[in-house]
């Protein structure tokens, strides 16, 4: 068995001060990790001048972290990775920063990844790069001499071609996607969009089994969508901290309905049209409104990004608006919570909801919705409301599905959720529940690897 190489912007494997893996794909990899015996590559999340490797074994996971000097966190994280890349990927022109310092110090980044991570790769070992963060990194690597197996993971939608083509060096980004072995994308539809670009700006063609060929090079280009590790969150969910919260949710709705929301503050996740589409709700159902309650979860990220500080701010307002308007003396129409929450007590507040409203304007998967799927009761299962433009569409149909640009489908959606017999509830939660199962993280991750494993290293 080959060992398994993860390089990623950071490290979420265990350590000794962080002994319990942070998020689905922590457990996922860890434990691939572990059976192969392999290393995982990335930033420490310090700032620093040194240029080595700091390796960390604990509990069977080898972690290699490296600190990144100021300037290259400012021009390659906060910048060209959350300024640039994400705003564009997430279809947001308008926020898309674009600023060749930017684009020096992601290449510079990635090219201090390659030199010091590729003396540590055996010539057996699987490679496995990232997210956006690290696309050139394949190519960097080949500089280095690296002839192994080499796969591409990307977390976040593909923009369509009309839209990258206003990236400067767009040619060169995808150029060096051709230095893998193997890409994923979360859907067939991301993946069709990169089909169109190879097709329209590289005079590529696109071939059977998941074939991409430009310029006499062949790779293999699949749709590998993430799931969560079911079993975790479902035994999280029927545990005694979920009990606790369960009971503690029940006497503090006083017998309403919970519609419940929960997000890394984004712009992407449309937290702002879900309040709009909630608001719709109360000003149209004067009578449903006092049954209701929104719990909106929102830990900030990327709080140095200026237009993460612009949708908190608003976000604020609308909050305190929406709470303004409608709130009686003894309800409050919408809890909102600036705060992470521990997994187990998160499982209990999804199960605790009669609606999870999940409604982002573009998201590569979303395993908000597939937690919240994992976490329902089967007797009494919650209604989930589901983005048509969040990759986990493609699996969960059964979801109420909306365009979340729309207040009053996202209003109707709400009265339809809230008004759905439990026959009909069951019967849609059965049908998302078994594809959350059976589509696990772990099937992901060997879904990925036995693709990787079986096609022939790019260099001879
Ligand atoms: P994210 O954009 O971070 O991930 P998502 O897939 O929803 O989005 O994952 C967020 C994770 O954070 C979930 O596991 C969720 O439980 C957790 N989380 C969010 N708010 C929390 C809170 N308040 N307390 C505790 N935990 C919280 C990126 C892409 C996604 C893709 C994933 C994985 O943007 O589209 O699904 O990677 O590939």
């Amino acid at each position: 068995m080959s060992r398994l190489i993860v390089i990623s912007n950071r490290v979420s494997a265990p350590t000794a001060e962080q002994p319990s893996a942070q998020g689905g794909l922590a457990v996922a990899l860890t434990a691939a990790l572990r059976e192969a015996d392999g290393v995982w590559f990335g930033w420490s999340g310090e700032t620093g001048n040194g240029r080595d490797l700091r390796f960390e074994t604990y509990d069977g996971v080898t972690s290699a972290t490296i600190d990144l000097p100021e300037q290259d966190v400012e021009e390659y994280y906060d910048g060209y990775a959350n300024r640039t890349l994400w705003p564009l990927f997430h279809y947001r022109l308008g926020l898309t920063e674009f600023e060749r310092d930017f684009q020096g110090g992601y290449e510079r980044v990635n090219r201090l990844f390659s030199e010091v991570i590729s003396p540590h790769i055996e010539p057996d070992d699987l490679v496995w790069v990232h997210d956006y963060h690290m696309v050139p990194l394949g190519w960097l690597l080949r500089q280095q001499g690296v002839k192994n197996r080499l796969g591409f993971f990307l977390h976040i939608p593909w923009p369509p071609t009309r839209l990258l083509i206003a990236l400067p060096e767009h040619k060169r980004l995808v150029e060096a996607l051709f230095a893998y072995d193997v890409i994923g994308f979360q859907t067939r539809e991301w993946l069709e969009t990169f089909h169109d670009y190879v097709e329209r700006e590289m005079g590529g063609t696109v071939g059977p089994n998941d074939e991409v060929t430009v310029g006499g090079r062949t790779i293999k280009a699949i749709a590998c969508p993430i799931g969560i590790d079911a079993r975790e969150f479902i035994a999280g969910a029927n545990g005694e901290v979920a009990a606790q919260t369960l009971s503690r949710m029940a006497e503090s709705i006083d017998g309403r309905n919970l519609i419940v929301g929960v997000d890394r503050l984004d712009y992407s996740k449309g937290i702002e049209e879900r309040f709009h589409g909630y608001q719709r709700f109360l000003e149209t159902r004067p009578d449903a409104r006092m049954n209701v309650s929104l719990l909106q979860i929102a830990p900030p990220s990327r709080a140095t990004v200026q237009s993460y500080q612009e949708i908190r701010a608003s976000l604020d307002a609308l909050s305190g608006r929406i709470n303004g308007a409608f709130a009686e003396i003894d309800w409050v129409p919408l809890r909102y919570v600036n705060r992470g929450l521990p997994r187990d007590v998160l499982a209990g507040v999804y199960r605790s909801a009669r609606v999870g409203l999940v409604t982002p304007l573009r998201d590569g998967m979303n395993l908000v919705a597939k937690e919240f799927v994992a976490a329902q009761d089967p007797e009494d299962p919650g209604v989930l409301i589901l983005s048509r433009f969040a990759g986990a569409a493609e699996q969960l149909d059964q979801a109420l599905l909306i365009n979340p640009y729309s207040p009053d489908e996202m209003a109707d959606a709400i009265e339809q959720a809230l008004s759905m017999p439990l026959d009909e509830r069951k019967a849609r939660w059965r049908k998302m529940y078994d594809n959350v199962c059976q589509e696990d993280v772990i099937w992901w991750r060997r879904r990925f690897t036995d693709t990787l494993s079986a096609v022939e290293p790019a260099v001879a």
